[in-house]
């Protein structure tokens, strides 16, 4: 049952509501269109409450990357409006609205004549997204990192997220370790690398930088009749981060030749031209600002991403499917599958990635 008509008058935007649809692509919170009288289009979103308890600290977070992107897209005389997303303030003054379920609610503009995608069939598109998640790094390198909210605590450190798949397979709460013997025997083989990035980064081999760190391709709106990026979105975890994260999720999922839930594993590898594509992309929007060595350091980004994504379905399936939103039973396994193949795939690939990456190091 929706209440979507009946939240939409709590927030200010002089528009009367018609109709909406609930768009199901993302995993986290729950996201419907609101069609109007006056043919203005909305967003609007249920937040998921379980994965962001402080949905205040995300709207800060929004609210000060958002207008300081929109200063920097003046600056370079490009479209602020087009640029990155536009919250919608509520009647009552604020950017969020409480139900009387405890629910909490945002509204965003709706990005108009753009799409997003949930794969990618030209390597020209795929270009262009890296270009944009570059820029979006590009424009956030002189924003204080201090003034922003750590949404999810320890969102990247992926040995921390081991452990966490290693506690709920000893607990083994829903009876479903006996099952998955075979995809934790892959992650406990793979220990040993589960924490070059955070060393790294602990080391100061690589810097700390603001990134968006949930670099999904349908997290950014294409334009649908050029085929280039246009802005990009769901910045709930925008945080302070590596660049690696932000290249190594996009890779993941938009250099797959498959969905990220196809469970035919024959179909599921990674596209070497997507890879650089992406690659070459994010270089330009990024306009010199990454160090050789976070560069030849970017395949690695695309396996630690990947492997800790597996590591996280992997751990909510044996948990009970509490955090990412599923269709079936064994979506959470099927998911966690899927992109362990990937990182076979990956592995297999590797002296072609880093040969690519060193080209442009
Ligand atoms: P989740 O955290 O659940 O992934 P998102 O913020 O990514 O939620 O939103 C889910 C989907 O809704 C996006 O993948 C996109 O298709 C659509 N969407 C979100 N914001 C906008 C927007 N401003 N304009 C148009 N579509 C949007
Ligand atoms: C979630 O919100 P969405 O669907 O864009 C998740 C990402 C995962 C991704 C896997 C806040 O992204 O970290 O990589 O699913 N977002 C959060 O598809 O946990
Ligand atoms: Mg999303």
């Amino acid at each position: 049952m929706t209440q979507v008509k009946e939240i939409f008058p709590f927030f200010d935007t002089r528009c009367e509501y018609t109709g909406d649809e609930e768009i199901i692509s993302g995993h986290i919170n729950r996201t419907y269109r609101v069609d109007t009288k006056q043919g203005r289009r909305f967003i609007l979103q249920k937040m998921n409450t379980y994965v962001f308890p402080r949905a205040d600290y995300v709207m800060e977070n929004i609210l000060l990357v958002t207008g300081h992107i929109r200063d920097k897209a003046r600056e370079r005389g490009a479209d602020p409006e087009r640029a990155t997303l536009h919250p919608v303030r509520t009647l009552a003054g604020g950017y969020l609205y409480e139900d009387g379920q405890g629910g909490k609610w945002r509204m965003y503009r709706f990005t108009e004549g753009a799409v997003s995608l949930q794969s990618c069939d030209s390597p020209e598109v795929f270009r262009s997204v890296g270009e944009a998640f570059g820029t979006f790094q590009r424009d956030l390198a002189d924003f204080d990192a201090k003034a922003l909210h750590e949404t999810i605590e320890r969102f990247h450190d992926t040995p921390n997220r081991f452990a966490a798949l290693k506690k709920a397979y000893e607990t083994d709460a829903c009876q479903r370790a006996a099952q998955v013997e075979k995809e934790y025997r892959f992650v406990l083989d793979r220990v040993p690398h589960l924490a070059d990035i955070t060393r790294a980064m602990e080391e100061g081999t690589i810097p700390l930088r603001v990134t968006h760190n949930d670099t999904k391709l349908n997290n950014v709106m294409v334009d649908e009749k050029t085929g280039r990026a246009v802005c990009v979105i769901d910045l709930d975890t925008v945080m302070p981060g590596s660049a690696l994260y932000d290249f190594g999720d996009a890779i993941r999922f938009g250099a797959s030749s498959a969905a990220e839930d196809e469970t035919d594993l024959e179909k599921v590898f990674i596209r070497t031209e997507y890879f650089e594509s992406f690659l070459e992309g994010f270089l330009t929007g990024l306009d010199g600002a990454l160090t050789p060595c976070e560069i030849e350091m970017l395949p690695r980004g695309a396996w630690m991403m990947t492997i800790e994504v597996g590591i996280r379905f992997l751990a909510d399936y044996l948990d009970g499917d509490r955090y990412f939103r599923v269709e079936y039973p064994q979506h959470n396994l099927d998911r966690a599958r899927n992109q362990f193949k990937l990182v076979a795939d990956l592995e297999e690939k590797w002296d072609a990635l880093t040969d690519i990456a060193r080209r442009y190091s």
